[in-house]
């Protein structure tokens, strides 16, 4: 069985102390805070899944529900520390089997819808999963077919359950089973879950989150955000992503007795048409969709009025768009900077609207330290911007096995390094500069250029390839591959490549959005690639 400390490094003792004394960590667990709200309100409404046909779940209904999961997993043999690769959308099944794994301290691994063979089979094989969860087609793909390929791969994994028709796989009701008392669940210092990185060196790592510091974290998120017991929250990004589920999310507002609302699909008319039918109070947007419902609101034939408040984060959101959203919503705006290796920054709702849209928000505890540093780690005055460090009560220490790369993304004691450019404002507020790690934020989903360029690399007619963010309008950024070709390789064109690295099964958003044929990549005085220097090259798109 998996023990803190052992997969991944954990507080040093009198850190974890003093965020007890501090009433920080109060020994709750996630599972058992679903069980105290079914006990203190069974008949209210936790979960709506509208799609295809209206579904509720009651408090007491989702308990029922998990527990049932719960005790059907145990017997097959799924236990505390083992790990299940969870890939599913935004359907009343996932909050189900997450609650399900939660409280037999079996750890969910967060994959994303869009994700393919090439991370899945490296989840499933570096976590060593012992179980995968799916939709049977989910964006006319169909995740059963991925399922039988990577189990082919991974031996070790067991079972493959399936929402929807199962194929040859096992369907996740039939897993469900009668329970025969309380099962031993896990202890609120162990870990809940695995939580994706963005990723900056090959592929993403894996993010160790413990009950206590993520409990902490939604009883923070929630208070800052006013969520109750009327809160309707309306779950648009993927369910999965850290920023819909806990800042607030729908797993704050099951914290705080409120309703979640799951929207099967992003785009502004179906979620439009959602808040209007389920009378929305909050949502949690990226900027590329905060965008899009600042041009579509005023427009729409629906009706947005019980909207109070929506949450834009996961990359950066321009000061001018900030200053359209509130007249054009007719609802609060808080702005979040957030991560989900910890650290999560919001506006306040008592914030003046300067600092609202001028900022991306200050810490949710008192505990949290920041740190903003030069090249060589030495603090820099308010003001001016450097590298963000940060420890904290709900940020972790290390990432899932990888202390190799532990000892470059922490510092000796204990802070992580964001790889964001942050400078401090003399009331504690966040502005994020830029960014001195190697990733894309296409419009808030995260791309590790080194995962893709040896996609690329893979090409037999590639020879060099430097993947870049490039400014785009609407995501902010997009990213461009430049592309050394082979001498005497035959002609390729742009299309070639994209179409080799999408057929290499990875997630359509990592797919590069432009490709630039080169002769040679700017070398660093060292040999390294100048991406400093690509970035500045102008693109001809
Ligand atoms: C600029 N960059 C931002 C912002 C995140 C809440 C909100 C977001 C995330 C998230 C999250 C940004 N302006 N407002 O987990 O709980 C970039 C930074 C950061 C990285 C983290 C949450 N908000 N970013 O986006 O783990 O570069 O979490 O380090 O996906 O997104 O990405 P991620």
């Amino acid at each position: 069985a998996l023990t803190p400390g052992t997969d991944a490094p954990t507080w040093p003792p009198e850190f974890a102390e003093r965020y007890r004394a501090a009433g920080y960590w109060r020994g709750e667990t996630l599972g058992g805070m679903l069980r105290e709200r079914a006990a203190a309100h069974p008949d209210r409404i936790a979960l709506v899944d509208p799609a295809p046909r209206r579904r509720t779940w009651t408090y007491r209904a989702l308990d029922e529900r998990a527990d049932r999961l719960a005790a059907g997993f145990a017997a097959r043999g799924i236990g505390r520390g083992d790990r299940v690769v969870v890939q599913l959308p935004n359907v009343g099944e996932f909050v189900e089997v997450c609650f399900a794994l939660y409280r037999i301290g079996a750890l969910p691994v967060f994959a994303l819808p869009a994700h393919r063979e090439t991370e899945i089979a490296h989840f499933c094989a570096f976590t060593e999963a012992v179980a995968y969860v799916v939709p049977d087609r989910h964006a006319g793909f169909d995740h059963r077919e991925l399922a039988s390929r990577v189990r082919e791969r991974t031996p070790g994994l067991r079972e493959v359950f399936v929402v929807g028709e199962p194929g040859g796989h096992t369907a996740l009701p039939e897993a469900a089973a009668e329970p025969g008392g309380p099962l031993p669940g896990p202890e609120p210092h162990e870990l809940a879950f695995l939580q994706l990185s963005g990723g900056t060196t090959g592929m993403s790592k894996l993010i160790p989150r413990t009950h206590d510091d993520y409990v902490y974290s939604l009883r923070g998120s929630v208070g800052i955000c006013g969520v109750d017991a009327g809160t309707r929250f309306l779950v648009v990004l993927p369910a999965a992503h850290n920023f819909p589920a806990s800042s607030p999310g729908w797993l704050g507002v099951l914290y705080a007795g409120g309703t979640a609302v799951l929207c099967p699909t992003p785009d502004p008319a179906t979620a439009f048409a959602l808040v209007e039918r389920e009378r929305i109070t909050m949502t949690a947007l990226v900027p590329p969709l905060a965008l899009l419902w600042t041009e579509a609101a005023p427009a729409t034939g629906h009706d947005l009025s019980s909207l109070e408040l929506v949450l834009v984060g996961g990359a950066k959101y321009s000061e001018a768009a900030a200053r359209r959203f509130e007249p054009a919503l007719g609802c609060r705006l808080i702005q979040v900077f957030g991560m989900a290796e910890g650290l999560v920054n919001y506006t306040r709702l008592d914030d003046d609207a300067e600092t609202v849209v001028t900022t991306q928000g200050r810490p949710i505890s008192p505990d949290d330290e920041i740190r903003v540093v030069d090249d060589h780690d030495r603090d820099v005055p308010d003001g001016t911007a450097g590298h963000l460090l940060t420890r904290g009560p709900y940020t972790i220490r290390g990432y899932w096995r990888a202390p190799g790369h532990n000892r470059r993304a922490f510092t000796e004691d204990g802070f992580y390094r964001t790889g964001d450019i942050v400078r401090r404002t003399p009331s504690g507020h966040l502005v994020v500069e830029g960014r001195a790690k190697d990733q894309i934020n296409r419009g808030g989903e995260k791309i590790a250029p080194e995962e893709v360029e040896n996609v690329v690399l893979g090409h037999p007619a590639v020879h060099d390839v430097s993947v870049v963010a490039v400014p785009d309008d609407h995501l902010g950024e997009r990213s461009l591959a430049y592309v050394v070709l082979r001498a005497g390789a035959g002609p390729l064109r742009a299309a070639d490549v994209k179409r080799f690295v999408r057929e290499r099964g990875i997630a359509a958003y990592k797919v590069p959005d432009l490709v630039e044929f080169v002769d040679v990549l700017p070398r660093t005085g060292v040999g390294k690639v100048s991406k400093q220097r690509l970035r500045a090259t102008p693109a001809h798109p």
